[in-house]
């Protein structure tokens, strides 16, 4: 009953050149897949993304949005701004923005009613460290980065957005956490929103980001709860990232 989605987070990576040929691959070889498909690029590719994309059925976002509107923000770019980009999705609290950048649970709740606001669609991001995994608070963990956000924008607010749950210690490195395990926290993340709207629960896609790969991705994606996957690596490769689209429907 939901449509499968599959992200793909270029993050700090490409050129131009790069772009341009993973962008024409993907245009080409995605035409079989029943999944939402969605490109979320570097700031400075996206005029090419658009140009590339408009008209194919792929959409496009960004990892990364100012929560403020306009003004003395040097280096920010706005919500308006990708919109104007054709935008449809923005990328928030992925974990390195939180560990790198020191983004808080507020800020990124800000930045949410940002993006709603401006017309997009946000893909918060969760995720436990292995600390806090080893220490038994990964729930703890989901649950305190998710209420942040629902008490700040409103549980119907999340009738227009997406969850990713990315367990930090998967990201980039190989490991990826089983099926099992992402069902589990997946499931109680739907559950906890299904305490304050058991409709918008039922219809919100949540994501699985880790070290998803063309050879895992369709037992992730078979389980109940999880409704497609956020890329990283594997989206700079066409092939892969084709093939897992292709895993999700
Ligand atoms: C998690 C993911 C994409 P990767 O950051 O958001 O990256 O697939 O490389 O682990």
């Amino acid at each position: 009953m939901r449509t499968p989605v599959v992200a793909g987070n270029w993050k700090m990576n490409g050129s131009k050149a790069s772009a341009a040929a993973l962008l024409n691959d993907l245009k080409a070889g995605l035409t079989s897949s029943t999944a939402e498909v969605l490109i979320c690029a570097p700031y400075p590719f996206l005029d090419q993304v658009a140009n590339v994309l408009n008209g194919s059925g792929i959409k496009w976002g960004a990892q990364n949005a100012s929560q403020h509107g306009s003004g003395a923000f040097t280096g920010e770019v706005s919500v308006s701004m990708l919109a104007d980009f054709g935008c449809t999705h923005v990328i928030l609290g992925h974990s390195e923005r939180r560990a790198l950048f020191s983004e808080t649970d507020e800020l990124v709740a800000e930045k949410f009613v940002a993006t709603l606001e401006g017309g997009l669609t946000p893909i918060l991001c969760l995720g436990e460290s292995l600390q806090e995994r080893d220490a038994g608070k990964t729930i703890e963990v989901v649950e305190r980065q998710l209420m942040a956000v629902v008490e700040k924008a409103g549980i119907h607010s999340f009738s227009n957005a997406m969850l990713a749950y990315e367990p930090v210690w998967a990201i980039g490195t190989g490991l990826t956490a089983t099926p099992d395990q992402a069902q589990e926290v997946h499931s109680v993340l739907r559950t906890k929103l299904a305490q304050l709207d058991v409709e918008v629960a039922g219809k919100l896609p949540i994501l699985y980001g880790g070290s998803v790969k063309a050879a895992n991705a369709a037992a992730l994606f078979s389980c109940d709860d999880i409704d497609g996957g956020l890329i990283g690596g594997a989206s700079l490769d066409a092939n892969d990232f084709i093939a897992i689209c292709q895993a999700a429907g």
